[in-house]
């Protein structure tokens, strides 16, 4: 199994219960979370050897944070404590046809006081791969330029390097998340990214075609014009009976393999993305084939969707054994 750091905010999730409305909330039910976190939980859930690079604040919300990351098994020797807040996050569950809502309250975390120090160099000595999403430059400018340093000091020491596009438009502008996207690219061996960060984000025209020859397009040129030479997307069709169908992509030496899909009725779908992006590292780490890591970072994906809270970690085994369940109870 590898040996994989990621850096990011670590952040506490604060939701009403019952669906009830955020202004009304008497009580909240606390879940840690944050993309980069998420995707730590599940990797070491699968066997790797998985670091976080943060800081969370001395107080004991941090200790609360730091509690919950090492019960999932991630290494917390670079997560360093220091002045600064907690990220806290709102969330009002959607219902039926009402929208969820999210509101964020993180500045300034003990997180970007962290990005405004030099990166250490031994936070990726060492080590196999890098993983990163795009929420942390979208945090600040210090941590813009902050999560570029790392990227160098990575590719310096020879690191595998997979970044998350994951755009968060709350959090910067259009213009800001592209100039950045542009600068890490050419740093990055395998990207994250959906069809909507290739055409809304990149601005590229809307390829021809089914979304499979559509996002070969977008991947090629990502390929040609910043040398990433694998990527991964996640669609997802909403049903009216509210079940959801999750797809994964995988692109991998020029060809796009497209996922059989996994249809399931969604608990709670947020870190679905992070645990997919943990699917596809795992299984390009393991040498599966686009097919198999397709497969399992569906399952993957599909199981963080049916437990309340962002992150969640399951075995190889477990992932397995629900893939064959599935199958097994199709072919009845
Ligand atoms: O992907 C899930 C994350 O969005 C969530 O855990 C919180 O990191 C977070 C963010 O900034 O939204």
């Amino acid at each position: 199994m590898a040996s994989i750091v990621t850096a990011g905010e670590v952040m506490m999730r604060l939701t009403p219960p019952e669906a009830g409305r955020i202004a009304a909330a008497d009580s909240l039910k606390v879940h840690i979370g944050g993309a980069e976190a998420n995707t730590a939980c599940a990797l070491s859930g699968l066997g790797h050897d998985v670091s976080l690079i943060s800081r969370l604040p001395e107080h004991d919300i941090g200790t609360l944070a730091a509690s919950s990351l090492r019960r999932h098994g991630v290494h917390l020797q670079h997560v360093s404590r220091g002045s600064g807040r907690m990220g806290l996050y709102f969330v009002e569950e959607g219902v039926s046809i009402r929208p969820s809502q999210v509101i964020y309250d993180r500045k300034p975390s003990a997180f970007t006081a962290l990005t405004e120090e030099p990166v250490k160099r031994e936070y990726v000595q060492g080590v196999e791969v890098l993983h990163l999403s795009g929420i942390t430059p979208a945090l600040s400018d210090s941590a813009a330029d902050w999560s570029l340093e790392l990227m160098q000091a990575a590719r310096e020491e020879g690191v595998w390097i997979s970044l998350d596009i994951n755009y968060r438009s709350k959090l910067w502008s259009h213009t800001r998340a592209l100039a950045w996207v542009e600068k890490a690219l050419p740093y990055v061996d395998h990207c994250f990214a959906g069809w909507k960060d290739f055409e809304w984000l990149f601005g590229w025209e809307k390829a021809e075609g089914d979304l499979s020859s559509r996002l070969g397009a977008y991947y090629r040129r990502l390929e040609e014009e910043y040398g990433v030479r694998s990527a991964a997307s996640t669609d997802r069709t909403i049903h009216d009976d509210g079940r959801h169908t999750l797809r994964g992509y995988v692109y991998e030496n020029g060809r796009v393999t497209e996922g059989e899909g996994m249809t399931f009725q969604p608990l709670d779908r947020i870190g679905g993305g992070d645990a997919f992006a943990a699917g596809v590292l795992h299984g390009i780490q393991t040498h599966q084939s686009p097919e198999e890591t397709a497969a399992f970072a569906e399952s993957l994906s599909a199981m963080n969707h049916l437990v309340r809270g962002d992150n969640a970690s399951f075995s190889e085994a477990e992932v397995q054994r629900f893939a064959a369940q599935l199958n097994q109870d199709i072919s009845r």
